[in-house]
Parts: structure tokens; C-alpha cells; sequence
């Protein structure tokens, strides 16, 4: 066993074998290697002893900063407690002060949550409970699902069947879930370029459900599933307008909402949610990440309390929905949330998320006119840059990028040719405007060819 070498900055390749990692360029990599060794507040400590700043709140999970004490105390007292406890006929009691504590959160009390693991798995429970929640009211035509282009909902195979982002889903068409349609993306760079917020262009994008509908009747639909703000793609912004015109579209036609929101979640836009930065409310939620600040993985789905019911038919003693993990609801999560919400209310932080968006915002559009920018977007406590890219080498200038910023002490994210930053809720202003102006530095260190 060789592992004690695998976290010295000298790891070799052959020590990185083995590991297949997510999304990762992995031959690059093992030759490059990029070791984090810990983390504690805004920073990781690399396996050479430098710090990075946390620039995406880890992958838009942790806002709370690293190894919160609060967190960790009650994430230790759990693991002696009850490390594990089975949810299949048997619960334990913080699960259910948890689901009814996120259900008021969001402003929904009377609504359910279902436990789940992660953001992939939280999206295809809500597309089971559309599909299913349809057929129980005797609606079993409305099969179909509506998604989006450019979307993220994770690697399931319901996610990437109503996920728009062509590389998560070229190699795997066979494997997809048949009858899903795909609104428009609402990114158009000459009506938006440069937009600070929600762009005023693009409402009428929302249009299109109803020419899907006239198209496959709305008796065949169950449900449309979008994210509010879309994140893994490079920070879209719904247009003003158009997540109200799909609210009107879908309740019009019986349509079930999901609004997929594992990174507007729990503050990200200064609202404990998405829908109420937006003001629009969905019949089913996706959350997962910050839930918890990632401690644990944990996601979940809350849905209206009427979706709940229209399950509850048939005897009480059989199971009404034929889903769950085994992991559903593990107690170690649910630790980890309650004391999250806990840090979240006693320190007001989804009101300092809201604080700090403007200075991100105008810090961040200060970039304009820096090397390689050709777009600037932000909402809420979130922004991203995009990069004219490298002739046929696409997503090659991001990386350079990239490595600039790490060697600026700035571990920031980038997709394609966008780099997106979501800074912890925790950060200071100064943390915030240092991450800027250390962006600028490395956007000028990158040769333009
Ligand atoms: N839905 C949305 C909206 C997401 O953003 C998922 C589902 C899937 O979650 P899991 O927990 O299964 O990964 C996501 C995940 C990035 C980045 O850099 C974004 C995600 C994950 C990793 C990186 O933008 N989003």
C-alpha cells in the first residue's frame, strides 16, 4: 500500500492509475496533477502547502465555507449516535423535522419531500413522480417531458434525456428516456451581451411550450423541467418574464413545473430559493448541494402537497410509491442540514448572499474589455465570463485561464470556453473583489492567440 504518497505534491502517474475521474480531462491530469489535501473556511490547502480561494463554493455546494464548526460538531455527535438508519419502513426523527423545516423554507409547509443523494438522483425522482402522479389521477397518456437546451439535470438517465448539453448526451442515445421535447436555450449574445441581471430580451422564448403542446396535445405531456438560473452551462439568465409565461403555459394545459433547483437552492440568488427571487412558484423542486454545504451528500424533491395525496390511495398498509435508496434520508445528511440551516439563520447568510451580489456584479463587469472577454453575466451571488475561444481548439483558452488563476491562488471553474464563479456566502467584500481583480490578472497573463 503506497497510498501516504498519494497525497505528495510529487505523485507520480502511475500512483493516480486507478481513479477514473468525473469529468475530468484524466491523461491530462495524472500528467498535470492538481492535489487538494484540505480545506477549512473559503480556502483549499494543495498538497504543496499553497491556498486556493474556493472561487465556486466547491461545485456551488458549499456557501458556508469548509469544515464549519457547527457543522462538523453535529456531523461527529450523529456518526455516534446513529450512523445509519434504515428508511425503508423505518424513520428516524430528525428526517422528518428536516423535510417539514425545507418544506417552510420554501415557503410550501403543507408540501412533502423525498429524500435522495444527489442532484442526478432528485431529477429523475421528480420525473417518476410527474410521470406516476399522472397516471394515478387516471391521466396516463401524459407521458412526455419538456426540457431545455443547454440544461443541466445531472448524469441519470432521465437527467441527460431532459438535459440540453450535447457532450453529456451524444454517446448515450440509446439509453434515453423516449418522448422528451426541448425548449429553446434563452441565450442570444447580440440581444444580451453584457446583460447585469435578468436580460430584458427574450420572454417570447416561453412560446415555444405552447407550440409543443399544439404539437403532441397537452393530454400527453406530465411535465416541464427547467433550471430557474441555468448554472453548469455558463450562467444563463431567464430573461424578465419568461419563467412566469411558462408558469401561465403549464397551468393552462395541466402541465406539472419542476424547477431543478440544485444550485439556485438554499441562497445562491439572496432568496432561500430560486422561485422566490423569481416569484414563480413550481409544483415539484429539485434540490441538493448547499442543502447541507455538502457535507454529506443529500438532495431531494419537494413536491405539492396534492401530488403527495393523489398517491395516497389503494389500502394503508401497501406502499404507495415504488421508489427510494437506501441512502434516502441517511442520518449523517440530515445532520449536516439541520446544522447548515441552523448556521444559514443564526448568521443571516442568504441576506449576505444578496449583500455581495452586487459587489460581484459590478466587480465582475469591470472585466469588460479584458483579454479574451466577450461576455459578462451575473445574478445573484453568481457570475460567469465567456472567452472568445482558441480557432478549432475549443475550451483550450478556458483552461489556460484556468491554470493562470490557479497559479493567481484561484480555484475557479470553467465549462467550454465560460468560466463561472459562485463564491462562498461567508466571503468577505474584499475576498470577493481580490478574487476579481486575481480573474483579471490571469485573463491578461493568456497570450490572445
Ligand atoms: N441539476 C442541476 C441544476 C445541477 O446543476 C445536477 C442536477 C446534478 O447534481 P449531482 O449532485 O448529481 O452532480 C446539477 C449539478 C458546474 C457543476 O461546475 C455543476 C453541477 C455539478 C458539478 C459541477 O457547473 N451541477
Amino acid at each position: 500500500m503506497k497510498t501516504a504518497t498519494l497525497l505528495h505534491p510529487d505523485a507520480t502517474p502511475p500512483e493516480l492509475r486507478s481513479w477514473w475521474m468525473p469529468f475530468t480531462h484524466n491523461r491530462y491530469f495524472k500528467e498535470h496533477p492538481r492535489l487538494i489535501t484540505g480545506a477549512k473556511g473559503c480556502y483549499y490547502t494543495l498538497a504543496d502547502g499553497r491556498k486556493l480561494f474556493d472561487c465556486l463554493s466547491g461545485l456551488w455546494c458549499s456557501p458556508l465555507g469548509h469544515s464549519h464548526p457547527t457543522i462538523v460538531a453535529a456531523v461527529q455527535r450523529q456518526v455516534e449516535t446513529l450512523d445509519f438508519s434504515p428508511s425503508f419502513q423505518m424513520g428516524h426523527p430528525a428526517a422528518f423535522s428536516l423535510a417539514s423545516r425545507i418544506a417552510t423554507l420554501a415557503g410550501r409547509p403543507q408540501d412533502r419531500v423525498f429524500f435522495v443523494n444527489s442532484g442526478s438522483e432528485a431529477v429523475d425522482t421528480a420525473l417518476k413522480i410527474a410521470v406516476a402522479y399522472h397516471r394515478v389521477r387516471g391521466e396516463a397518456s401524459r407521458t412526455r417531458i419538456i426540457g431545455r437546451e443547454r440544461a443541466y439535470h445531472g448524469v441519470g438517465m432521465g437527467g441527460i434525456s431532459v438535459g440540453g448539453i450535447a457532450a453529456n448526451r451524444k454517446m448515450f442515445a440509446p439509453l434515453m428516456i423516449p418522448g422528451v421535447d426541448h425548449l429553446p436555450h434563452t441565450y442570444s449574445p447580440e440581444h444580451m451581451r453584457y446583460s447585469r441581471g435578468q436580460p430584458s430580451w427574450g420572454a417570447h422564448l416561453a412560446e415555444d411550450l405552447e407550440r409543443i403542446v399544439t404539437l403532441h396535445d397537452a393530454s400527453n405531456i406530465a411535465a416541464v423541467i427547467v433550471e430557474p438560473m441555468q448554472g453548469s452551462t455558463g450562467v444563463l439568465v431567464p430573461p424578465r418574464g419568461y419563467l412566469e409565461r411558462l408558469r401561465e403555459i403549464c397551468s393552462k394545459h395541466g402541465i406539472l413545473l419542476i424547477f431543478d433547483e440544485v444550485i439556485t437552492g438554499f441562497g445562491r440568488l439572496g432568496k432561500p430559493f430560486g422561485a422566490d427571487y423569481f416569484g414563480v412558484q413550481p409544483d415539484l423542486t429539485t434540490f441538493a448541494k448547499a442543502v447541507n454545504n455538502a457535507t454529506v451528500p443529500l438532495g431531494g424533491v419537494i413536491a405539492r402537497d396534492e401530488i403527495y395525496q393523489a398517491f395516497m390511495s389503494g389500502p394503508d398498509y401497501a406502499i404507495e410509491f415504488f421508489h427510494g435508496y437506501t441512502y434516502s434520508g441517511h442520518p449523517l445528511a440530515v445532520a449536516a442540514a439541520h446544522a447548515t440551516l441552523d448556521v444559514m439563520a443564526a448568521e443571516g447568510l442568504v441576506a449576505r448572499a444578496a449583500m455581495l451580489a452586487p459587489v460581484l456584479e459590478e466587480a465582475m463587469h469591470s472585466l469588460k474589455g479584458e483579454p479574451h472577454v466577450i461576455d459578462i453575466r451575473n445574478l445573484g451571488l453568481a457570475a460567469a465570463v465567456e472567452l472568445a475561444p482558441l480557432p478549432g481548439q475549443p475550451g483550450l483558452k478556458a483552461i489556460r485561464v484556468f491554470e493562470r488563476a490557479l497559479a493567481e491562488g484561484l480555484l475557479v471553474r470553467f465549462s467550454g470556453d465560460i468560466l463561472a464563479v459562485a463564491p462562498p456566502f461567508v466571503a468577505t467584500k474584499e475576498q470577493v473583489l481580490d478574487m476579481v481583480e486575481g480573474l483579471r490578472r490571469a485573463l491578461r497573463a493568456v497570450p490572445i492567440g
